[in-house]
Parts: structure tokens; sequence; C-alpha cells
């Protein structure tokens, strides 16, 4: 079946063309297969704020711009539930989260039900697994993986393969990097293609930065977003979240800002120091402590309150996790030299996404959860071999559950019909052409009560509304007009003047449930 599929393909270059690429290297001669593989990166927190080739403001992420620049960005590329574990499920089934069963970070997920990995494999792609999984069952359909547990550790981790535990010294980012590079290298089938997901930690709480990076950023300041201070009037659910910077049970000074000093207890004190720090070796150890120590005492004697405080909270919390970031770029960027070093560049279509934006200190906050843009988004780019023509910028309304379809279209392998989402290729083939596109999005969140006490709720995106509707325990509905407001300070639902546009969105939002098939129109009928 495949061969008779490469002699149609529209992206495959015939083995003559291979022949060729072949002849002209050096010592690296390209693999000659003519299928392409799949390298799909997935960050954890990971937001568009902090990647340059998204935004400039506050760090450059050279390596991850490389990808954009050489190949596609996509402005509007979002998420279906804005939370780790469901995103993943979105990611591997190509479905909504009340289709594939992983709705929050508690449920587990059914490893046995149709996933792109299985269609993938089944076609003769070797499919592998490295780092971050974190939904609970064991992962199904891998030849080859190695996971952190639960979220995982960012010094010296542990892993879990099917053989049984691992250990490493070191920090996260670089082993999940040497690890994938070392499957590619010498682990894998090379007459075969391949998908490989290299799921990495960072950026998630608490932030930990490889020693060689601690220095960075400190004396930096970074621009406090204009509504950092927002008051969320007229947004009932914004008033009740835990996703403050300023509020100590939220952001924990001691786990969250490592402000360690005997004597103090707070929320989550005991949580860093038998945790991650704890984790640390006596050379991390002391690379760690003399760095924050001076911080640390400076800190205490300052006796910050009020606004002052909130606004150094919010410093630290950007430096600590721009420090992670530039690790994660400077190990992607060890991924694409070994890929351009080994002539893989024209046969690997290489995918850079989060599985979720984050705030960093719009409205105040950090984490995610909530349908509002910089946490509903996700920062997606795409490397694409010469046979795709579009290059530069896209921006229809993508989702995570396309990315299944699109695994699936590149591999050639018909999509089965109960897949939600829809191949991106399309939008990859011809820049010239307009491609029929959807006009709306779905999006529908449930941990709720959970940490950070982020109401459940649903909603539709179009290119300029939003429409949310905050359920369960309330019931409030928030209307967003992004071309006016695109901070989404200014809650327009229930304005005499807006009536007509709530009344179509209602429309777009009652089709989307019946066409996602989301039970909740039962409960909530439109
Ligand atoms: C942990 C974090 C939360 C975070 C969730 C989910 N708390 O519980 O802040 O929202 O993970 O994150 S922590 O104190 O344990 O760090 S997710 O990205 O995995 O969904
Ligand atoms: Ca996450």
């Amino acid at each position: 079946m495949i061969s008779t599929q490469r002699i149609n393909s529209k992206f495959l270059i015939p083995l003559a063309g291979v022949a060729l690429l072949a002849s002209c290297n050096g010592e690296n001669k390209a693999e000659e297969t003519d299928q392409l593989n799949i390298l799909f990166i997935m960050t954890d927190d990971h937001t568009r704020q902090m990647m340059s080739c998204y935004d400039n403001r506050h760090i450059e992420t050279p390596n991850l711009d490389r990808i954009a620049n050489n190949g596609v960005i996509f402005r509007n590329a979002y998420v279906a539930n804005s939370i780790s574990g469901p995103s993943r499920a979105c990611l591997l089934t190509g479905k909504h989260s009340h289709m594939n069963g992983k709705k929050d970070n508690i449920s587990i997920f059914d490893g046995s039900q149709q996933t792109v990995q299985q269609l993938l494999r089944q076609s003769g792609y070797q499919t592998a697994m490295i780092g971050k999984w974190h939904l609970d069952s064991e992962p199904t359909n891998f030849d080859h993986w190695e996971i952190l547990p639960g979220q995982g550790s960012y010094y010296n981790p542990d892993f879990i393969t099917e053989q049984g535990r691992t250990h490493y010294e070191g920090y996260a980012t670089s082993i999940i990097t040497d690890l994938s590079i070392d499957w590619l290298a010498n682990e894998r089938d090379k007459d075969r293609p391949f998908v490989l997901f290299l799921h990495h930690k960072v950026a998630h709480r608490n932030w930990m930065s490889d020693s060689q990076h601690l220095s960075l950023f400190e004396e930096k300041t970074f621009e406090l977003p204009a509504n950092f201070h927002d008051n969320y009037e007229g947004r009932i659910a914004a008033q009740q979240q835990e996703l403050s910077i300023a509020s100590d049970h939220d952001m924990d000074i001691v786990n969250d800002l490592k402000m360690l000093r005997p004597g103090v207890e707070t929320r989550l004190s005991n949580s860093y120091i038998n945790g991650e720090y704890n984790r640390l070796n006596p050379e991390q150890k002391a690379a760690w402590d003399a760095h924050y120590q001076p911080i640390i005492d400076d800190f205490y004697e300052a006796g910050l309150t009020g606004k002052e405080l909130a606004e150094w909270k919010y410093q630290r919390y950007m430096r600590d996790y721009s420090k992670t970031i530039q690790s994660l770029d400077e190990n992607v960027g060890r991924v694409l030299d070994y890929l351009e070093e080994n002539k893989m560049m024209e046969n690997t279509v290489i995918i850079y996404t989060s599985d979720q934006g984050f705030y960093m200190g719009e409205h105040g906050w950090f984490d995610k959860r909530f349908m509002y843009e910089e946490s509903f988004s996700t920062p997606l780019v795409m490397h694409l071999p010469s046979r795709f023509k579009k290059q530069g910028v896209i921006d229809a309304l993508v989702q995570n559950i396309d990315f299944a379809p699109t695994m699936l279209e590149i591999a050639e392998i018909d999509i089965p019909s109960d897949i939600q989402g829809v191949s991106l290729i399309p939008l990859l083939e011809n820049s010239e052409a307009p491609v029929e596109w959807r006009k709306s999005l779905y999006y529908h969140y449930y941990e709720f009560p959970g940490e950070h006490a982020v109401k459940k709720h649903y909603g539709v995106k179009t290119e300029r509304y939003k429409l949310i509707h905050f359920y369960d325990d309330i019931d409030e509905w928030e209307l967003y007009d992004l071309y006016t407001d695109p901070s989404e300070m200014n809650n327009l639902y229930g304005e005499p003047n807006h009536a007509e546009i709530t009344a179509e969105l209602m429309e777009e939002l009652r089709k989307l449930q019946e066409q996602y098939e989301d039970p909740i129109r039962e409960k909530y009928p439109i």
C-alpha cells in the first residue's frame, strides 16, 4: 500500500532526487528513505510572549526563530483545553477532550484508543516519545519511550522506560535533548521514517535555571504588562482565580521565587525544600546558593509590601522563566545542528509548539487555563522541506487537534473520519491560492474545583470576537472584541450595541458544540 502511495505522492521527492542529494554530500549522506520524518518538539508552558519571532519585548530565542525564519510561523495557533494532560491527549488523538476522555490533569488517559502514533506505526513509521508525557497511563504504540514520571524534575531527573526506572545527573532540558539525539543517531532504524515526540519539561513551574544560566537576565528590568494591576471589573470568574503573582498564596515566595531562609515557612516551602532544592547535588547546590543568597538577603532586608512587592515578584518570575528558555533555545539549536549536519532537513518536518500558552504578568497572572489569549494560544513554528511551498506567516485559525491529521497527511495515511481536527497541509502547500478554512475555534476547560481556581468554561473564537460561558457553580458570559480590546479587559456581554454579534456567536457556538458532539450542549442548550 505504501509503495502505491509513493508514486502518486504530492510531497515525496522521487528516489532519484534523494540519490542526487546523497551524491553531493561529504561524510554525512542523506538517508535513502523517500518518506518524510516528523520531529515534534513540544515544551511545557512556553508562551509566545517569550519567543522573539512572536514578541521581542522580553528575550531573544535565536534557535526557535531559526525554525520560523526558514519555515512558517502560525500567528493564530490555539489549544482546545489549556492544560497539560488534556492538551497532550488532543495532540495524540486529534479530538477534543470530551471525545478522548482526558478532560483534566487528574483523569487517566485511555491509551487503548486510536492515536496518531498507532496509525503511523501501523504504516511503517518508527515511533518514539522522549520527555514529559503526563498522561498517567503507560505510553502505547511507541517503539521507544523514555518519559518523566508526572511533571518530572528539572535537576537530576528520573525517567520511566519499559525496562524500569533510569536516572541521569544533570539538567532535564539537556538530558532530554541528549537522549533524543542519541536515539536519532544510534538507536533508530535509518531505513524507515520516524516520528519523534521530543517533549520538554521546561518552562513549567517552578522555573529552575540550569547552573550555567543562573546569572543571566539579572541586570534586566522586564517591561510590566499594561494590565498587570487589573481589577477584573466586569469579569466574575477572573475575580475568583488563584493565578495572581501578587498573592502570597498563589505565587509562593520560596517555592516559586527561591527566597529560602531558615525560619521562613510558606504554603509551598516544604515542596521546594524536599523537592527541587534537595535534588541538587553538592556542586549544583553550591552554584545555586552562591547565586541566590545575596538576592535572598537583599529581599528580606528590603521588606517590600503591596505594589512594590508584586512588581519585585514579577521581575524575579520573568528572570527565572527566561533562564529556563535560554537553555531550551540552546538545546533546540543542538537538535537543529544535528539534523543539518546529517542532511536531514530535506526529509524531516520539524514542528515546534507548547502544550499551551502562559501568562507573563498579563492581568497580574502566571499559569494558564483561561480562554483568554495568552493561555489559549500556543506558539507554533515549523521547518518544512522545500517540497512544501509555503514560507512565512500563516494567519489561519489552527488548533492542537490539527496535529494528528497533519502528521497523517505528511505520512500519506488516510485520516480516519472520527478525527475532529483538520490537516494543516493545505496551508503549507501553496502561497498563492486562497485556502478554504475554518472561521472559528471551540474551547472547553474542565478542571474545577482545582489548583488555581479557574472556573469551568467553554467558548468560541473567531478572528475578531470571543464569546465565553463560565458555568457550573457560576453562570457568566463574556464577550470580547479583540480588534479594539486585545487584552480582554472590557466584557461587552449584555451591551445592547453588541446584541447582534452576540447572537451570531451564540449560533456559531451552538454549531461547534453540535459538530464536535460536546455533551455539555444538553446541559446548557443554546
Ligand atoms: C502543578 C503546578 C500548577 C500547574 C499544574 C498544571 N503546581 O500542579 O501551578 O498549574 O501543575 O500544569 S506546582 O506547585 O506543583 O508547581 S500543567 O502544565 O502540567 O498542566
Ligand atoms: Ca503545561
